[in-house]
């Protein structure tokens, strides 16, 4: 389905009054206003096709009806959301849960939606059917060099798909590990995986990144070969300048400084980019900032920070993306949640007084330092975020809007009430 062209408008119109009664103290009162619209407006946040269709967990599948059956239907949800919050204008696939055979008509949706591809994700961590050799043991680890083969031209494979399609970098997340102790060389597994790593490095594009996300735990539980940011910037730093680490909020030990993770990654032009989600747990890919939104602050406190310091382009050095999906709820209210939630924490970050804070960090002066970024963080920023909407052309309140058109029902309506995405 399209949304009507008219309905943004019209609904921008009857909150229009309450709306600009809640800027009004923005524009009159905080001189960095205007700028920090201007960047709100200029960032996207890349939809994980996997993301389109309710998750499962392993007890059970709950689908809510109208999920995408296809490529196509999935590209065609990322561009509602997109034309709703004007901050969704990317789509991150996964292959072969995605599979693109019409190159052209593909690109053509994407254009037609206003879309650009992000990074392509490689899949060993499950078989397919028409798979000749398992990855029950490891894929660019494994002890035999014929399935670590495998998985590296399957790797090369997704990179071909993202070449034609015009994406930029290619995310390998790898589920290599062991289950108990005893049962992997650490030292050969790290070296297999550098090699195999490495001759899919040799295959990227000239303009291509290749982001080595890390995960602490599951599907293995006693080790994993990219455990965590020091082993994935180690991979990173001896492939070479195109291998970037990728952060995925979930994938940490319980209460890891993340943000300092971040800050030590930016310095040293190793990070890559971000899969945003929430956890209270695990890898529990909930909303993002629907569990620790003063965490997701200081995250974006130290790309801010950070960023600039290094002179990078906000919208554009880093790959912005969402892995989040779940059970319970509509996943394209939820990812609209998302988006706005990483929105608020960015415009949060924009708002720290930076001088402020650096001269009380020099005076010793712990309690202002504090109060500066709580003071960012208390703040009320939705009707900056909700401004550059407005003027980007998507809704003021792009979930209540999805809601008061049905967009779920006419989805169902067009799909059917039991489809069931690909994905997770
Ligand atoms: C692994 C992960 C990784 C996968 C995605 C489906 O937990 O975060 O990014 O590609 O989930
Ligand atoms: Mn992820
Ligand atoms: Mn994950």
């Amino acid at each position: 389905m399209q949304l009507d062209p008219n309905a943004i408008a019209d609904y921008n119109q009857s909150q229009l009054e309450g709306h600009q009664r809640k800027l009004s103290y923005w524009t009159q009162e905080v001189a960095t206003a205007e700028p920090i619209i201007r960047k709100l407006i200029d960032f996207q946040i890349a939809i994980p096709s996997w993301a389109l269709g309710t998750g499962g967990t392993r007890f059970g599948r709950f689908a809510g009806g109208g999920e995408p059956r296809s490529l196509e239907e999935k590209m065609a949800d990322v561009g509602l959301l997109h034309a709703l919050n004007q901050a969704s204008g990317a789509i991150s696939l996964h292959i072969p849960w995605d599979i693109p055979t019409d190159y052209d008509a593909i690109k053509g949706l994407a254009a037609s939606y206003s879309l650009a591809f992000d990074a392509v994700n490689s899949n060993t961590f499950q078989d397919q059917p028409e798979q000749e050799l398992s990855y029950k043991f490891g894929s660019l680890q494994h002890v035999d060099a014929a399935v670590r083969q495998q998985a590296i031209d399957h790797n090369i494979d997704v990179i071909r798909h993202g070449e034609a399609l015009g994406s930029k970098a290619l995310t390998v997340w790898l589920s290599d590990g062991s289950c108990f102790p005893g049962q992997l060389n650490f030292r050969k597994a790290f070296g297999r995986t550098l090699d195999s790593l490495g001759e899919i490095y040799a295959a990227l594009p000239e303009d291509w990144k290749l982001f080595v996300e890390y995960k602490a735990f599951e599907p293995n539980f006693y080790s994993m070969t990219v455990g965590d940011w020091g082993s994935s910037f180690l991979y990173a730093s001896k492939l070479g300048p195109k291998a970037y680490t990728l952060v995925d909020l979930g994938h940490h030990l319980p209460n890891a400084n993340i943000e300092q993770i971040v800050s030590i990654l930016l310095n040293e032009g190793k990070l890559g980019g971000f899969h945003f989600n929430d956890s209270k747990y695990g890898d529990d890919d909930l909303t993002a900032g629907s569990i620790k939104p003063y965490q997701l602050f200081l995250i974006f406190n130290e790309l801010v920070d950070g960023m600039d310091a290094r002179g990078m382009n906000h919208a554009t050095s880093l790959g912005w993306m969402i892995d989040a999906s779940h059970n319970v709820k509509d996943p394209l209210e939820d990812l609209l949640q998302s988006v706005e939630a990483i929105q608020l924490a960015y415009a949060q970050a924009l708002l720290v007084d930076r001088q402020a804070l650096e001269e009380a960090r020099e005076a010793n002066d712990v309690a202002q330092a504090q109060e500066i970024l709580q003071d960012a963080f208390r703040t009320d920023v939705r009707p900056l975020v909700a401004e550059a909407r407005r003027r980007a052309g998507g809704a003021l309140q792009p979930l209540a809007l999805y809601r008061q058109l049905n967009v779920r029902q006419q989805l169902i309506g067009e799909r059917g009430a039991k489809t069931i995405a690909t994905g997770l």
